[in-house]
């Protein structure tokens, strides 16, 4: 048995922390994990990465230029990395994937969800997590929590309406996913790490 479990979340969620208690967990019962991250996780993912997320100077990165990359992206990864490990019977913990997308280029950038989901079906098909953890969290605290680390980088500059957006579009789906769970990621790391390690927990158990 294998699965694929997505970590969702506005920057400073704390999906790094999270998905190190899940990898810990995933390795107590002796289940070999693969993780993995969005935009990025192969060289030419990671060079996708670094492109998107960059500033460039004296030129305007479009909506259609970053909605491309992030799939370009992503198809790289799921082909190259996530099917083959799962193939292999290993977990996967995804530090995001296909809803970042409809969050940040639907809610966010405005992206009509036909497109993305033209998209979505084009480079991944039918694939899809078999499970996602969405961490909640309130914009100006997940922001507050991401610039404590340093400068923001071009996607975070974008402004307070824009992750509140994407947030609002994060809630619309989640409740509508058939297996995912929400987290309340305001509360200290190591409460969010344990509310979210009892959902792995728990979906593990309906797996068995
Ligand atoms: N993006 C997109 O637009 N479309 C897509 O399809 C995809 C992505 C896949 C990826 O950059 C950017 O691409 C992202 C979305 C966009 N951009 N934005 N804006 P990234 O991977 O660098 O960004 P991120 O995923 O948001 O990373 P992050 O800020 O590192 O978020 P995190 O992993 O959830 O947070 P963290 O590293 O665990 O924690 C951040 C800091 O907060 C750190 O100092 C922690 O110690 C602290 N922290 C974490 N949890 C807590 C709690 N509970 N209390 C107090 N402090 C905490």
């Amino acid at each position: 048995m294998s699965a694929f479990i997505a970590i969702e979340g506005l920057e400073g969620a704390g999906k790094s922390s999270v998905i190190a208690a899940l990898k810990a967990l995933l390795e107590k019962h002796d289940i070999t994990v693969v993780t993995t991250r969005e935009p990025g996780g192969t060289p030419m993912a990671e060079a996708i990465r670094d492109c998107v997320k960059k500033d460039w100077e004296g030129e305007r990165v479009t909506q259609q230029t970053e909605l491309l990359l992030m799939y370009a992206a992503r198809s790289q990864l799921v082909e190259n990395v996530i099917k083959p490990a799962l193939d292999k019977g290993n977990w996967v913990l995804g530090d995001r994937h296909d809803l970042s997308s409809v969050a940040y280029q639907g809610g966010g950038r405005g992206v009509p969800l036909e497109t993305l989901a033209a998209l979505r079906q084009m480079t991944l098909g039918e694939f899809a997590p078999d499970f996602t953890l969405y961490l909640d969290i309130e914009p100006e605290l997940g922001l507050a929590r991401a610039r404590g680390r340093g400068e923001l980088d071009r996607i975070e500059q974008a402004g307070l309406g824009f992750f509140e957006r994407a947030r609002a579009t994060y809630l619309e789906h989640i409740n509508a996913l058939p297996n995912a769970v929400l987290i309340d990621a305001s509360q200290g790391i190591k409460a969010v790490q344990n509310d979210a390690t009892a959902a792995l927990e728990h979906f593990i158990k309906g797996q068995s």
